[in-house]
């Protein structure tokens, strides 16, 4: 191995291991008659792993790497150390913003080649290896250029420059033979009423994705175009808030069918919801596409974005995925990153280790919840009223003829429990 990883030895499943391992992580199990990898689709965020210096507001970088520098051959560095960690971890995934791999050139068309270059390095590293791209994204958040938005900016000319660079970041996601390209509108949206024109932000950000998908269909891109939303963190106020307001916002522009939704555990929590109630709803509009795995600090409110740890909780939003059908073209990216005191590279390799431990038993959990059918039988007999002909047909009616019929037939709703606490109670046998 590298300079960097020196001793790391490759990961593999070992339940008894007291070092490095996956103790519940099993690529190869096969459950409900596919592999554990093909079902879990695990990939690693660049940005998190290999751009984040450790910084914080009081403080800048707490991280000594070898890569980080704005020169190609710190990022060609970069690349390198970034596929052995993926070789190390033998995970399927990985995803990427342009900004996260290639230094920042003095124009637009410098960054292009900077960005082109090391996408050639990676096709060139995908054809030795194992892992594949989940999706690639632009950074249109970071520069100061994008500091009031990017396609919602009230400059056109910053409209341009980002769609030139979601066009260049498809373009590499398509060579790569990426399976998904992501949005993030990372300050699409406001800070103040005062100077903003709602309307016509709003307008643009629609227009933009209608030209993102006319583009994949341009150059043939198979793969998902996904929106993730995001209530605020950076912009006080995003247009693309939570699954609800996003799926609005796809029907408004007519791209409901054509764009689906990654949604961020961290990012649900943000907008006051649960990880799973955001899967639900997705998948319950037909717009579930993939999954970003981390888990914000409860107490701080803020978008912490650390590696998961709570079974439990992985356990239900795996629950919804394996109702939705699983995933198809998405996958859990872990856009999670280290502590900034957590300095050595073994830190990085464990923090995924162990996410993926999580993971597989938080999935393994779901799976026997299915199996066992008691959740989904006690719905279905919550609305087994709902299954008789009078009632669908109370469904065809009109107010005054329900009106009639419940006091013709003297009809008396008698309340039955909800079972929230046994509900729970059977959850607690499999996690
Ligand atoms: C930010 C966030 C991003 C997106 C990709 O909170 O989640 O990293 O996943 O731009
Ligand atoms: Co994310």
């Amino acid at each position: 191995m590298s300079r960097f990883f020196k001793d790391i030895l490759p990961l593999r499943h070992d339940p008894e291991s007291d070092g490095l391992a996956y103790r519940h992580y099993d690529p190869d199990e096969l459950i409900l008659g596919k592999r554990m990898e093909d079902h879990l689709r695990f990939a690693v965020a660049c940005w998190h792993s290999f751009a984040w210096e450790g910084g914080d507001p009081f403080g800048g970088r707490t991280f000594d790497r070898p890569w980080f520098g704005e020169t190609m051959e710190h990022a060609r560095l970069k690349a390198d150390i970034a596929f052995e960690m993926f070789e190390i971890l033998a995970i399927p995934f990985f995803c990427f913003h342009d900004a996260d791999i290639r230094p920042e050139g003095a124009s637009f068309a410098e960054s292009r080649r900077n960005f082109e270059e090391i996408i050639d390095l990676f096709a060139e590293k995908m054809s030795a290896g194992n892992t594949r791209l989940l999706w690639g994204t632009a950074n249109l958040f970071t520069h100061r250029r994008f500091m009031a938005g990017a396609a919602t900016n009230p400059d056109p000319d910053v409209f341009a420059w980002s769609a030139a660079t979601v066009k260049l970041c498809m373009d590499a996601t398509h060579k790569l033979g990426g399976q998904n390209y992501v949005l993030w509108g990372g300050r699409e949206g406001y800070e103040t009423l005062l100077n903003t024109d709602l309307v016509r932000e709003r307008n643009h950000a629609g227009r933009f994705l209608q030209m993102v998908v006319d583009y994949k269909y341009k150059i043939g891109f198979e793969g998902t175009i996904l929106v993730e939303p995001k209530p605020q963190e950076p912009t006080k106020h995003q247009h693309d808030h939570d699954v609800a307001a996003v799926y609005g916002f796809l029907r408004d522009f007519g791209l409901e069918t054509e764009v689906k939704i990654n949604i961020e555990q961290g990012h649900a929590v943000l907008a006051g919801h649960s990880f799973e109630h955001e899967i639900a709803l997705a998948a319950s509009l037909g717009v579930f596409g993939s999954i970003d795995m981390n888990r914000n600090d409860y107490q701080s409110g803020w978008d912490t974005d650390q590696f998961p740890n709570n079974v439990p909780e992985v356990a239900l939003a795996y629950y919804e995925i394996l109702k939705a059908g699983g995933f198809t073209t998405g996958g859990t990216n872990f856009d999670a990153k280290i502590r900034r005191q957590s300095l050595d590279p073994k830190d990085l390799v464990a923090a995924h280790a162990g996410a993926m431990d999580v993971c597989a038993r938080g999935f393994k959990a779901a799976v026997a919840m299915l199996e066992d059918g008691t959740l989904e039988a006690l719905r279905a007999e919550r609305y087994a009223g709902w299954d008789t002909p009078e009632a669908q047909a109370m469904l065809e009616s009109d107010l005054a003829r329900i009106a009639n019929r419940l006091e013709s037939d003297g009809v008396d709703p008698q309340p039955r429990s909800g079972r929230q606490e046994r509900l729970e109670n059977i959850v607690n046998r499999f996690v």
